[in-house]
């Protein structure tokens, strides 16, 4: 795996954009500003960045109600995610998909989910479409420990595995499904290993680090473009938030938390590693940090301004049409 300089670059603005996005979020809801149920990433943006750096434009990811990390790595535009939520005209859709369904088809972002596990059949339909049309593209799904206890998550695998389709799945472990520790719910201490049962490749990443994450990711993905079969890659990872904004995290134990939070910080852990290895200076990274804190302003202060969707619009880009 080659990184260029630019490489790095990108990874770590959309690492820092994914933080504060999210943080500007959750004072939004918090001030009153922003209605709607959110599910922040903080914590996890080594896993979305670290995978998406090594997909291509055409490549696609599936996603959860935990998604804007995932949009923000696949290069879905800051701006129009922002109209997105405060329900504006102006969103990636129009104003009519939220957090829990935004979705940028022009990106490769088939849509985050609110129904936990959808987003993992989603992509092995569009896995079974690419090597159908040999258009070799990559398909990846996202998705939470949790959904890997969904029937659709092993009808997935099985089916991709024995199709030997050109689909990565990554789950995201982050050591809870809502208020419940991951091993109340599943027997087996890795999820990688349910890969062994339809005979599928597995690798475990160190999901705070971009660098193990995107190492492993782009084996995943050459494989997969190679007509190789798909991969299950669980990277081990912690959300710094609650499971929703106004979680008041009463079931996790607050060391544990601090731990992860001081000590694993994944853009922390991104710096430590260019500045060892030589490869980003701190300044640099101060700029982009500049960068991303004033984008960021602008999208919100361009959203807040942005129409609401028109009353004409209520039954355009929906399920069902009336004639
Ligand atoms: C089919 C379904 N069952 C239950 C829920 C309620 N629910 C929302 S998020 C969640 C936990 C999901 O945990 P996990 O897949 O580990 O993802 P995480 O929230 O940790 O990112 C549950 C049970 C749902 N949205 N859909």
């Amino acid at each position: 795996m080659e990184l260029k300089p630019d490489d790095l670059r990108l990874a770590y603005r959309h690492m820092r954009m994914i933080r504060l996005f999210e943080e500007k979020l959750s004072d939004l809801v918090q001030a009153g500003k922003l209605g709607g149920f959110l599910h922040l990433y903080a914590g996890e943006e080594a896993v979305a960045v670290g995978v998406c750096s090594q997909l291509q434009e055409t490549d696609v990811v599936t996603s959860t109600h935990r998604g804007h990390g995932h949009c923000i790595a696949k290069g879905v535009e800051v701006p129009g995610m922002m109209a997105e939520l405060f329900g504006r005209a102006t969103g990636t859709c129009k104003g009519k998909g939220g957090s829990m369904h935004i979705a940028d088809m022009d990106k490769g972002m088939l849509g985050a989910n609110g129904i936990v596990g959808a987003g993992i059949p989603l992509a092995t339909g569009a896995a079974l479409t690419a090597k159908l049309k040999r258009t070799g593209n990559v398909a990846v799904a996202f998705f939470g420990d949790g959904a890997s206890n969904q029937g659709q998550f092993h009808e997935s695998l099985n089916m991709a595995a024995n199709w030997q389709l050109p689909v990565v799945y990554v789950v995201e472990n982050n050591g809870f499904g809502e208020f419940t520790p991951t091993e109340f719910v599943v027997p087996v201490r890795d999820i990688a290993e349910r890969a062994r049962s339809y005979a599928m490749r597995s690798e475990i990443a160190d999901g705070m680090d971009f660098f193990d994450v995107a190492e492993k990711a782009s084996k995943a993905i050459a494989a997969a473009r190679a007509g190789e079969g798909p991969t299950l890659l669980e990277c081990k990872t912690y959300r710094f938030m609650g499971h929703f904004v106004g979680d008041p995290l009463p079931y996790r134990h607050k060391e544990e938390a601090e731990d992860w939070i001081q000590n694993r910080d994944p853009l922390q852990g991104f710096e430590r590693t260019v500045a060892e290895r030589g490869l980003l200076s701190a300044g640099e990274l101060r700029v982009i940090d500049g960068d991303v804190e004033r984008e960021l302003a602008a999208a919100v202060a361009a959203a807040e301004e942005a129409p609401l969707p028109s009353i004409d619009e209520l039954l355009t880009d929906v399920y069902v049409e009336t004639a």
